[in-house]
């Protein structure tokens, strides 16, 4: 795992369990609800990425937001901390515990609360996976505004703490536009209900605020003719232009621009079964654009004009627009699994960065040139949003290796202007590296603001603040 888990000292600050607590939690949840149980324990204290792991002994899973907002008076009171964690997909070590907190997962909370058909506004408890959002939506005529790989266990609640990003961000913007409200239980217990008012709603606070029991979103309309071309193209800067073509010449009906280098294109052959690369030459970068229009003829003619001026200026050496959704998901898999491909390696080191477009290729091969044949850079991500996802891979972790990796990567980013974080969140992975993308005065604020909603730092203790900002 990351060098700066290890560091961590568990706060003597904190109670550990004991017999009343469960008993406690038995009386207000009921004991099937109460996880004892080592082999679920064992999963909820591992992330996703198995980089990850914690010693809880208890898992609670509330019904409600009363029984959330009861669970948190407790901890308070008992100084016992605790870990919110939703479909526990998170890749910064945010969703599982340090050491001992307990673990309040909201899997049960996963009820569609209204629906506005004309709005579109979805009220929906914060533990609804997104996919069966977007399979409820897909019914009345309308889309998730966000989209990601982990759709099928994430929550909306870990979208709305993470402020995810995703897939979709280059057409409907990212979180802090769609989410009109949530409902959040504090640290105390306090229930905040601000999930009527339809406010922009600031989030990203990856569990250290309050705990999201319900979100309210606004959700676009689904519309009848989505394309999705799959090209290929020579060099970095080819794949700028042609990001600025598209923005230019499909406009509107742009709602997805990802690319992914050829390593990342190797890495995905190598490791999924069933895919294959649709380009008969295979080249240096690989995008793919996703259309999403109300019109088939026009928005299909307006794809493949694009196409053929983008090879006629040279910009594309080759490309395939998908005739059918089959097709149309054997491109997305070769972009949506390269997070899965990378699991099947031996070892990897994962950074998720926001820089400037022009920059983003610089890092990849700056990086690839310091590391040799040490290890296997690869480069992808949401190139319309400027977030990268730099990985490496490796036979297996390696102090050198990361020593060569950090803090060079992070200053790097600094440097040209960059955030280590684009959507990831920073976890416990990259708690103390936050002054890279903020100033100390910020810091220094959001440590205020924990400091007034959680005096006692119970809630997700040791994650996303620097221990010198803030220590329970
Ligand atoms: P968890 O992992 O359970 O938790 C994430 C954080 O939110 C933790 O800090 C946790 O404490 C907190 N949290 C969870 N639920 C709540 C709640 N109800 N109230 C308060 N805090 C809460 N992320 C992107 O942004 N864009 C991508 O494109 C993307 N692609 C991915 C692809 C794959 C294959 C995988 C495995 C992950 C990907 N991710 C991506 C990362 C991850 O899916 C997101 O961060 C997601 O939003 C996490 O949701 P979750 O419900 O799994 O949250
Ligand atoms: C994606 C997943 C994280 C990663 O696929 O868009 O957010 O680095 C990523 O694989
Ligand atoms: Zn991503």
């Amino acid at each position: 795992g990351s060098a700066s888990f290890s560091q961590i000292q568990r706060s003597p600050l904190f109670s550990s369990l004991n017999s009343e607590d469960v008993s406690y939690f038995k009386e207000i949840l009921g004991d099937k609800n109460v996880i004892e149980d080592e082999e679920r324990l064992e999963t909820a204290n591992t992330d996703w990425m198995h980089k990850y792991k914690g010693s809880s002994k208890l898992m609670l899973l509330p019904k409600n937001t009363e029984e959330v907002s009861q669970i948190l008076k407790y901890c308070d009171s008992r100084s016992l901390a605790v870990v919110p964690q939703g479909g526990n997909t998170g890749l910064v070590g945010g969703s599982v515990p340090v050491f001992d907190e307990v673990i309040i997962n909201l899997s049960l909370m996963n009820k569609v609360l209204a629906f506005d058909e004309v709005s579109g506004i979805l009220v929906c408890e914060a533990g609804c996976i997104l996919e069966n959002l977007a399979t409820f939506l897909d019914t009345k005529g309308f889309i998730m505004p966000l989209d990601l790989g982990a759709k099928g266990s994430c929550h909306i609640g870990g979208n709305v703490s993470t402020n995810a990003g995703g897939l979709r961000l280059i057409r409907y913007g990212s979180l802090h536009g769609t989410v009109l409200g949530v409902e959040a239980v504090t640290a105390n217990g306090n229930v905040l209900d601000m999930l009527g008012t339809l406010r922009k709603d600031n989030t990203g606070s990856e569990g250290s605020l309050g705990i999201v029991t319900k979100v309210s979103i606004l959700t676009p309309p689904k519309l009848s003719s989505v394309n999705v071309a799959f090209i290929a193209c020579n060099d970095y800067l080819s794949c700028q232009k042609i990001l600025v073509e598209a923005k230019k010449n499909l406009g509107e009906i742009l709602s997805a621009f990802e690319f992914l280098d050829n390593s990342s294109m190797d890495l995905v052959l190598n490791h999924l079964d069933g895919v294959r690369n649709p380009i008969s030459s295979s080249d240096n970068f690989y995008i793919l654009i996703e259309t999403t229009g109300s019109d088939e003829t026009h928005d299909r003619e307006k794809l493949e004009a694009f196409l053929l001026k983008s090879l006629e200026k040279g910009l594309v050496s080759d490309g395939v627009i998908a005739q059918d959704i089959n097709q149309a998901s054997s491109f997305w898999r070769l972009r949506e699994g390269i997070t899965e491909a990378l699991q099947k390696t031996g070892a990897f080191y994962k950074y998720d960065l926001s820089l400037p477009v022009e920059e983003i290729y610089n890092l990849v091969n700056d990086l690839r040139e310091r590391l040799g044949d040490l290890a296997n850079v690869m480069g992808y991500g949401h190139l319309g949003d400027g977030n990268l996802h730099l990985n490496i891979s490796i036979a297996e972790y390696n102090e050198k290796v990361l020593g060569l990796i950090e803090p060079f990567v992070y200053e790097w980013t600094s440097k040209h202007r960059g955030s280590i974080s684009a959507e990831h969140g920073l976890g416990v992975m990259k708690a103390e590296e936050i002054f890279y993308s903020k100033s100390p005065e910020t810091v220094a604020l959001m440590a205020s603001i924990k400091k007034l909603l959680d005096p006692k730092g119970i809630l997700n203790p040791y994650k996303v603040l620097p221990h010198s900002a803030f220590s329970p």
